[in-house]
């Protein structure tokens, strides 16, 4: 057997065993390593994956990144209520409220209005390791917030700005103990001040090509630096509002409950999923002609890092060296790469972490100790691989 098959082989098993042959994932589509290189093998690779369970999803295989832009048809998709059917010719934007003139725009409205470029990459607020497929990162384009939001008006009293998307579904809320089903649209909400900011979007193109079903044609809101489920897929309507908006998405799914110490005291805080926190993960280990080398992405909420290092078993912290190319952008993802010098064959542990400027650093396992739901898991990975 060549390398070649071998690493075929190796990857070909490992899909089929996560299951991903049924998202529709490539086997082995566009080679992600250098002419060369040699994948080593993760040994604590999931055998089954909740995720693959989903039809609706797609996570990409981290270890077959190959280059900062994920491709539209790669980039991973998740949504709780499938993909309305929407006719773009006919699909109107409502924006409602208080505000001095409401707005019913086409996607043609939207698009004669100044437009914007944003590389952005974003995970979902459930991202963990260690598979990560859960994030991507992109070239969006479309019209800033600011500008659609100022033509409507927002009225002094406007605190809260509601996105609904057109899909919807029966959702049961409940009451002290009675549940009420009533049928929602997915929603979620930002302050005014994020609002108002020149950064959010809605973006209609994604890779310079109209957004697919998947990402949320024809428009979607993306606020940078935030985790995916801000980011209103099918928008269908803005509406102004001055009381904060209590939605399941908003005020119920994506919550994170956790300990704080506030004045020496353990204070349990349940707060809203909204910016992405300090992340590193490993993403593939190969050998090439020059050793071995581990290559990494970081996700943050745009804040400048300063460092990524990596472990090799109970080693000391290695520094890795953070790809130019990716830090050119705020809100990309960002790449690392450490060269392995002295690597021996066998099964060795790899872990990274990550330090951004104002001296934050990924936590441990440990550190989120305090955190009870699952969501924002950010904590430094540990992953097994195989040298040869
Ligand atoms: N309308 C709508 N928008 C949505 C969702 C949804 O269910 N409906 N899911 C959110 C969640 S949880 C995530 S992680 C992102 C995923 O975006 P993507 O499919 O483009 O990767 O979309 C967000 N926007
Ligand atoms: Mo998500």
């Amino acid at each position: 057997m060549t390398e070649q098959t071998t690493r075929r082989d190796i990857l070909k098993r490992s899909l089929a065993i996560a299951g991903l042959g049924g998202l529709g994932i490539p086997e082995w589509a566009i080679p992600a390593l250098a002419q060369g290189e040699t994948l080593m093998e993760f040994t604590d690779q999931p055998k089954d994956f909740e995720l693959s369970r989903t039809p609706d999803r797609r996570i990409i295989d981290v270890r077959r990144i190959d280059g900062p832009i994920t491709p539209a048809d790669k980039f991973f998709t998740t949504q709780h209520h499938g993909h309305p059917e929407i006719d773009v010719a006919a699909y109107r934007l409502q924006v409602s409220g208080l505000v001095a003139k409401p707005l019913d725009l086409s996607l043609a409205d939207l698009r004669a209005m100044p437009s914007r470029e944003l590389v952005f990459g974003f995970e979902c607020s459930g991202n963990r390791g260690p598979l990560n497929g859960l994030s991507s990162n992109g070239r969006w384009k479309g019209v800033p917030l600011r500008t659609v939001l100022e033509r409507a008006g927002v009225k002094a009293e406007g605190r809260e700005f509601v996105f609904f998307g057109a899909d919807h579904a029966e959702e049961e809320v409940e009451f002290r103990g009675a549940t009420f089903k009533v049928d929602q649209q997915y929603g979620r909400s930002l302050q005014r001040d994020t609002a108002l900011s020149d950064e959010p979007l809605l973006a209609y193109d994604l890779n310079g090509e109209p957004l697919t079903p998947h990402q949320g044609r024809p428009l979607r809101l993306l606020v940078p630096g935030w985790y995916g489920a801000p980011h209103v897929k099918f928008l269908a309507q803005i509406h102004v509002q001055t009381d904060p908006y209590l939605g399941k998405y908003q005020a119920r799914w994506y919550r994170t409950l956790k300990g704080e110490m506030v004045n020496g005291e353990m204070k349990w805080v349940e707060t809203a999923v909204t910016r992405m926190h300090l992340k590193s993960f490993i993403a593939r280990v190969t050998r090439g002609a020059g050793g071995h080398n581990v290559f990494g992405v970081v996700l943050n909420d745009g804040t400048p890092l300063k460092s990524v290092e990596v472990k090799i078993d109970d080693g000391p912290w290695q520094a890795a060296k953070l790809d130019p190319e990716t830090m050119r952008e705020k809100y990309a993802w960002k790449f690392f790469n450490y060269a392995w010098n002295g690597a021996t064959p066998g099964e060795h542990t790899v872990t990274s972490r990550v330090t951004d400027v104002n001296g934050q650093l990924q936590p441990t396992a440990d550190d989120l100790e305090v955190k009870k739901t699952f969501l924002e898991d950010n904590s430094q990975q540990r992953r097994k691989v195989m040298l040869t």
